[in-house]
Formats: C-alpha cells, structure tokens, sequence
C-alpha cells in the first residue's frame, strides 16, 4: 500500500484535512485523561500514537513531570500499544483484561490500579460514569467513507462506545487493515436504558441486526493518523498431547450429549476461549463428525477460520479475528465469501448474557486452577498475582447451556497441582462449572452435590502424583464437620502456601 492510496482511504474532505502525524496527534493526550482505545486480543489496536504518546510521557517523567492515564480498552492489545506505555509508567489505571507482561509486572507491584471487569459489562459501566468521563478516543479503523461513517478494523470491542462517550476522537486509519472488511461488521442500535431496554433481536448465529459502520460526528474527530502496520498475529504451537487429549474428550463428549438428544446434530453455537486447547478442541471438530456447525464466540482464532474454510461450520460471531500470520492470509485470500460468514459485533453483543442463553452457546475456557468442589480460579496465581483477567469467561459461562473449564492437571513440571482442596481466588463459582476436563479425564458435575462432585474430580481430573494427597484431604475433611462441601479450614489454602514457601506443593 502506497502512501497515496492510504491517503485515499480518507474519504470525508474535511476529515483529510485533520491528516496529521503520531507525535501531533497524540499533543491531544494530557496527564490524568481516560483514553478509549480501541483493540480486542491483539487485533485493531492503534499502531502509531501509543508509542508518540509513549515518548511524551517519558519525556515528561524526565523533567519530573506526571504523566499518565486512565487506560480502557476492549481486551488484551498488544507490545505497540500496552507494552509501549507500560514501559513508559504511563498507565495510571487498566480495564477491562489485558496480558502484557510488563503491565502485569506493574499491576503485581501495586504501580498500576487494574479493575477486572466482565467484557460485556464495561460498556454500560463507562456509559454510567463509573471510571469518571472519557476524554480522547484512540481507534483503529479500516477506512472513512465521504460521510464520516468509520469502516471497523479486525475487531470492534468497546469502540462504539468509546466514540460515543469520549470528548474527542483520534482515529488511525490503518491501511495494512483488508478494505473488503467493509460489509462484515454489524454494529447494533441503542437498546436503551433501564428498566425499559428492549430485547437484542439476535436469534441465529448470523442475524445482522444494525449497521456496518462505526458513526462519530467529524467534529468530533480531532486527529486522523495514517498507518499500514500489521496486528500482533501471534502464531499458535502445534497442540501438544495434553492440549490433544483434553479436545478429544470434548468431542466425545458432544457426541454423548448428540446421542442423549440434549444437543442437535450439529451441536450449539460454540464459543471457545483464547490459546492452545481452544484451537486444538477446533481442530479435533475438523475430523470429527458434526456438520454445519456455528460459532458464537468472542475472539475468533484459527481454528474455527479452518472450520468455515472446509465447510463444517456455517457462520460465525466475534468481536474480533485474532489470527496467526498464516491463518490471516487464508482470511485475506477468502475474505469474498467470509463476508456472509463471520460477523463482527460490540462485545456487548457479542458477550451478552441475553444471547448465550437464548442461542444455548456452548462454552469452553482455560481456567488457572479449580477446586475439589468445582469452583474456577481463571486470574490469580496464588491468590494474589494478576496472569491476565477475567475477560469474557464470565459471561459465557453463566449463561452457556454447557460450560466446560480445561486445563492440564499440573503446571510448572508438576510442582503446581491445578486441582487444589480450595481455590485461591473465586472467578467462577461452581453453580456455573459443568464440566471440568484436564489430559486424565473429564468430570461430568452436572446434577451432582458438592460431595458426589468432589469424588468426580479427584478420581477423573486430578494428577496421579496428587490423587492420593487430595482422597486423604477430603477424607479428613468429611470427618471435620459439615458434610454438605467438606473443608479443613485451616489446610484448605495450605498447598498454596507450601508452594510459596518451598516451590512445591508436594510434602518432600
Ligand atoms: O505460566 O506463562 O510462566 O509458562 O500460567 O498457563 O497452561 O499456558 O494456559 O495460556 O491457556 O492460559 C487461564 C491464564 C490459561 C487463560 C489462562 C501458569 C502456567 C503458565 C499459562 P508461564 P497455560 P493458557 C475468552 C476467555 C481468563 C480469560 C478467559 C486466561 C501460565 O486462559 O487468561 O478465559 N483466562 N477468556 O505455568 C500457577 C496454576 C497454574 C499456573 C497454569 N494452577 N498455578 N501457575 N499456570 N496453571 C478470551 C478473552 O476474554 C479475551
């Protein structure tokens, strides 16, 4: 892509006059503003003002100078836009998820004030003033018709909002981004507010209900930078046998429930987390036996592009596309006949409790640890260190028909059981675990109490270096007291404790 024909992806004449550099347009950003950045797991993030804005700050931090802002965006972005400004201490407060290592470094050190919020509640939080006003919008997008109207990026996330709510309106216009993207996106009209909002009128994976475009008043836009920088696109490692064993139980699992007559044929729309198990559960579905399948999901990986691109599954719903460098150009090469496929919506929408359950997703996520009785720790490391966030795993699971939590049985060459008497942090209670799958085995808790479920887990999920200590903990436990969720109080955080104290939770 030229300079020129960057240049003619601005539209709007009077847009094209606001045409300005990074370093300019990032003079609009001031110590203490909330920034709406637009950027879904590494996709659709501005590429050029973060690391102007960067510059800035640590200009200023060497004249002894504050600098820093209040940082919202959709979920995780990437090195150019959170790394940047992390190194540069410029982040005063983070929401709603994000995995840089630096923040999270900060956030663990008590530099950074992280708020770990649900993806599909922070709209309406923002929209209620609960992180104060917005003052710039930063978005990435694809291009700018004559009228104004935005041509969404690879992922849409909060960006409606942050257009609506923010002062004022940076936009990097990203010439790397395919401009046969325009079509694919479908932005919903306002629902309203309660106690009178109306119904999200989505009733199939593929229902389009609002429009292509992102709208802004031109006004309001008070910068437009050029760029033609690619995405992360981060690459996925072969699934490895863990990641291999833990797909093919959930496949055979659906092929139990198909044959039960809880699920049709082709299965519920399926939502699948981010990272290696996720793609591998999607690629075990490529050789598996279901057709027409769906997708309603939150990011979509290269999995289920393959999906679509071998014809098992019809359509799918995201917020946003988060491929590796392969799977994009086998996006970029299709993106014709993808158009009426895959639909990119807010991650209100696409997060939206009302709609998991209408359509019965199928949920599937990566947890850090559960525990004995089922309950989900999918954010802290022992109990006080942030990894990532919640995301949107929260919102999938309590409204799913079915949601599955994965994770090997062990983590750090075994010093970690993943199954533990007691979480150390609660992410996900057990009234929303219905499945918990780890390379041993599968636990069905479906219609189970506390006890019967305990006794699932530690049989079916947990490692055999660690079943003996967790039958002899539960045993004692029901011999403590209460008999409905047995606990030995005073043991139920000890194996954490251990593993702080000697890197082990195993007694040497
Ligand atoms: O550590 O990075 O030092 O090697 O945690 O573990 O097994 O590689 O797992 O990358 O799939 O991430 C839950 C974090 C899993 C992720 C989580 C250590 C382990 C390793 C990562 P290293 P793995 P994954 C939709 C859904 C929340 C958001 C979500 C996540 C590192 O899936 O962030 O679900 N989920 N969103 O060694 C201590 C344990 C451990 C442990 C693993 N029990 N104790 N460390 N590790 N288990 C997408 C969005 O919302 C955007």
């Amino acid at each position: 892509m030229t300079a020129a024909n960057n240049y003619e992806r601005v539209q709007h004449a009077g847009l094209r006059e606001k045409i300005m550099s990074a370093e300019q347009a990032a003079e609009f950003i001031q110590n203490g503003m909330n920034v709406g950045i637009s950027g879904f797991t590494g996709a659709g993030y501005p590429k050029a003002v973060p690391t102007a804005l960067a510059k800035r700050m640590e200009e200023a931090h060497a004249r002894g100078e504050e600098f820093g802002i209040g940082m919202l965006t959709g979920a995780s972005t990437a090195d150019e836009c959170d790394g940047v400004l992390a190194r540069a201490q410029g982040i005063k407060f983070r929401t709603p998820f994000q995995s840089d290592p630096t923040l999270r470094k900060q956030i663990n050190a008590g530099a950074t004030n992280y708020i770990d919020v649900h993806l599909s509640h922070l709209e309406q939080q923002v929209r209620y003033g609960f992180f104060g006003e917005m003052d710039v919008a930063l978005i990435e997008v694809t291009g700018i018709l004559p009228d104004g109207r935005l041509i969404p990026s690879l992922g849409i996330g909060t960006n409606n909002q942050w257009l609506k709510s923010a002062k004022k309106v940076i936009v990097e216009v990203n010439s790397r981004q395919n401009i046969l993207l325009e079509g694919m996106h479908d932005i919903h009209p306002d629902i309203g507010v309660p106690p009178n909002r109306k119904p999200i009128p989505i009733t199939a994976p593929n229902d389009r209900i609002g429009s292509p475009y992102l709208e802004c008043d031109p006004d309001k836009i008070v910068a437009v930078v050029l760029t033609d920088l690619p995405d992360r696109n981060s690459k996925f490692a072969d699934p490895d046998d863990n990641s291999k064993r833990i797909a093919a139980q959930i496949i055979d699992f659906f092929s139990h429930e198909v044959k039960m007559g809880r699920m049709p044929k082709n299965l519920l729309p399926l939502q699948s987390g981010v990272g290696n198990v996720a793609n591998a559960v999607l690629a075990g579905l490529q050789d598996g036996p279901f057709e027409n399948l769906t997708g309603y999901t939150e990011v979509l990986q290269d999995g289920m592009l393959d999906l679509i691109l071998s014809g098992k599954m019809l359509s799918a719903s995201a917020t946003a596309l988060s491929f590796s460098p392969d799977a994009l150009d086998r996006f970029n090469a299709n993106i014709e006949t993808l158009r009426s496929k895959i639909i990119l919506r807010p991650q209100e929408v696409t997060n939206h409790p009302e709609v998991s359950r209408r359509l019965g997703v199928i949920a599937m996520n990566a947890m850090i640890e559960c525990d004995i009785y089922g309950n989900v720790n999918s954010t802290h490391i022992m109990g006080t260190n942030m990894m990532n966030g919640i995301g949107g795993s929260g919102d999938f699971a309590r409204n799913a028909f079915l949601s599955f939590f994965v994770t090997p049985s062990v983590a750090k060459d075994g010093a970690i059981s993943c199954i533990v008497p007691m979480v150390s942090h609660h992410d996900h209670t057990e009234h929303d675990v219905m499945v918990l799958v780890t390379e041993q085995g599968l636990a069905d808790l479906r219609g189970k109490s506390p006890r019967q479920r305990a006794k699932l887990i530690i049989e079916n999920c947990a490692h055999p270096d660690y079943r003996p200590m967790l039958k002899e903990y539960y045993e004692r436990a029901e011999k403590a007291g209460g008999l409905h969720t047995p606990h030995v109080l005073n043991e139920a955080l000890s194996w954490h404790q251990r593993f702080v104290e000697t890197g082990d939770m195993r007694i040497k």
